[in-house]
């Protein structure tokens, strides 16, 4: 078989050290490593011996990682996959929303193309051929399994994407607020400590969530994978920290004698226009609440808790590919599909343009890479995982992808791939059939432009402009008066050809 990209070699790979390894899997090692070197030589046998994947994805999660810098939370397992990795600085979700960022960076395509933004659409529902990044690895003779969240989770008229798969997906379609404590032995559930609305505490095991159930899954299909002839792509979605807070008492422990506080910006931003906000519906309710200053600090913990809870399972996984010794010939990825706010600005939740929501985690780790540990802060989309796990695995490109491939940056993580990132947001945060507006924002390495238009006439009723190097938190809109009005011009003009703004919006 022919592939499109077998030219060069996927990636730099440090000398291999057989002193490691023994018996048959030297040889097979071996030989793996000499198929990526050489793909033109090599490929009759190639489908056999290509990497295999192992995709894992958080729900929700910001970029609250210790290996992020974040000084409080306690994620020493995501902080060892960082150092086998590449660790991606200014990665950015599509649509700070579950289901557009993933159908986008499971397509390879971006919400206005797909013209998906809400949470009902699924996306065969207007692309029905289209060949999702799982499904392409199918097709290229992988065994491709889902466990959790991946897809959508709900409300959907398909579930999830049978098509993806080479058998069905598990614990993958349910409702957050289904994830309630299972004992087992019908052991009595034991008290919540938590009092907040959406919290819970409770000595149980990890397993009593959907998340720690997930994790054992996947231990248990990692000894199956391994006996497998075929390359696998182990996709594991977690849903954690996402709401409702519920991590097992023993994480909320953790966090103990931290001191956890009320965010240092709880004021919408000077200048903002009121479209950028929202009501935080998902944990506030439609008509709002206000939340004391206990209770902010109660949700803060909990999704720090929920943090290391997920992190404690991701852990699990990791620890079985490694004791089964697919270490040296599998990928790991690790991505989440937007960020989140926990009070910055007075928001909560996402469905923003603001940095908190658009601002994910990323971390890719090849066998043997040169750079492992290292950190790229070149701006980088999630739309962008599609055609790097493309090229590492050396498939055919489908023509839809409208990323780019992240390859030479972990070939060379002080190189960049693009100039901006783009992420864009309609209102009504959640609407019924067509917006009123989108907003469609640019990240470039010193601001975020933001521009609200109609959706109808395109006419842009709002814009925000935020100088990351002055402030980060986004404090300040300032696009009445812009500190770099060069950089401000090239920012309008990078919005414009991503965005163009006479295109008015159909669907
Ligand atoms: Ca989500």
């Amino acid at each position: 078989m022919k592939y499109a990209n077998s030219v060069i070699p996927a990636i730099d790979l440090r000398k291999f050290e057989p002193m490691q390894h023994s018996g048959s899997f030297f040889y097979s090692l071996t030989f793996s490593l000499f198929l990526i070197l050489c793909p033109n030589v090599c490929e009759e046998s190639q489908a056999a011996q290509k990497p295999n994947v192992l995709f894992i994805a958080a729900d929700d999660l910001r970029c609250d990682l210790a290996c992020y810098g974040h000084p409080l939370v306690k994620t020493p397992h995501l902080d060892q996959l960082a150092k086998r990795g590449v660790l991606f600085k200014q990665a950015y979700c599509q649509q700070a929303l579950c289901n557009p960022s993933r159908a986008s960076l499971l397509t390879g395509r971006r919400p206005d193309t797909l013209k998906i933004w809400d949470l009902p659409t699924h996306f065969r529902e207007v692309e029905p051929e289209i060949v999702t990044m799982p499904q392409l690895f199918k097709q290229q003779g992988y065994f491709t399994q889902n466990i959790g969240k991946i897809f959508h989770n709900w409300r959907q008229k398909i579930q999830g994407d049978p098509a993806s798969w080479s058998v069905p997906a598990v614990l993958h379609y349910a409702t957050h607020g289904s994830d309630k404590p299972i004992m087992n032995n019908n052991t009595e559930l034991p008290v919540n400590f938590a009092k907040t609305q959406k919290t819970e505490s409770r000595d149980v095991p990890d397993s009593a969530y959907f998340d720690g159930r997930i994790a054992d899954l996947a231990v248990q299909a990692l000894q199956k994978l391994k006996r497998k002839r075929e390359p696998f792509f182990l996709a594991v979605g977690f849903w954690k920290p996402h709401l409702p807070f519920n991590p097992p008492k023993k994480y909320w422990d953790l966090y103990d004698q931290i001191p956890i506080t009320t965010p240092t910006n709880p004021r919408p931003p000077q200048n903002v226009p009121a479209i950028a906000l929202h009501n935080g519906r998902e944990l506030l309710g439609s008509k709002g609440r206000n939340l004391t200053q206990e209770e902010t600090i109660e949700l803060r913990t909990g999704y720090l808790a929920g943090i290391s809870y997920l992190d404690a399972q991701i852990g699990k996984v990791i620890a079985e590919l490694d004791r089964q010794g697919l270490r040296d010939n599998t990928i790991i990825v690790f991505w989440s599909d937007h960020g989140f706010h926990l009070g910055e600005h007075g928001l909560w939740c996402k469905t923003s343009n603001f940095e908190n929501d658009a601002h994910v985690p990323l971390m890719i780790s090849a066998p043997h890479m040169k750079h492992a540990g290292e950190t790229s802060h070149a701006l980088v989309e999630l739309l962008d995982m599609y055609p790097t796990l493309v090229e590492l695995c050396q498939l055919p490109a489908p023509n839809q992808l409208e990323g780019k491939s992240l390859v030479p940056l972990l070939n060379d993580p002080t190189q960049s791939v693009k100039p901006a990132a783009f992420t864009q947001h309609p209102r009504p945060a959640y609407f019924k059939d067509v917006p009123q507006n989108m907003g469609v924002s640019v990240r470039t390495p010193r601001y975020r432009y933001t521009e609200w238009r109609n959706f109808k006439t395109g006419k842009v009723e709002a814009r925000e402009l935020y100088d990351h190097e002055a402030d980060p938190d986004e404090n300040t809109n300032i696009v009445d008066n812009p500190s770099d009005e060069i950089a401000f011009q090239k920012a309008i003009k990078l919005l414009e050809e991503q965005f163009p703004s006479k295109t008015t919006q159909k669907r």
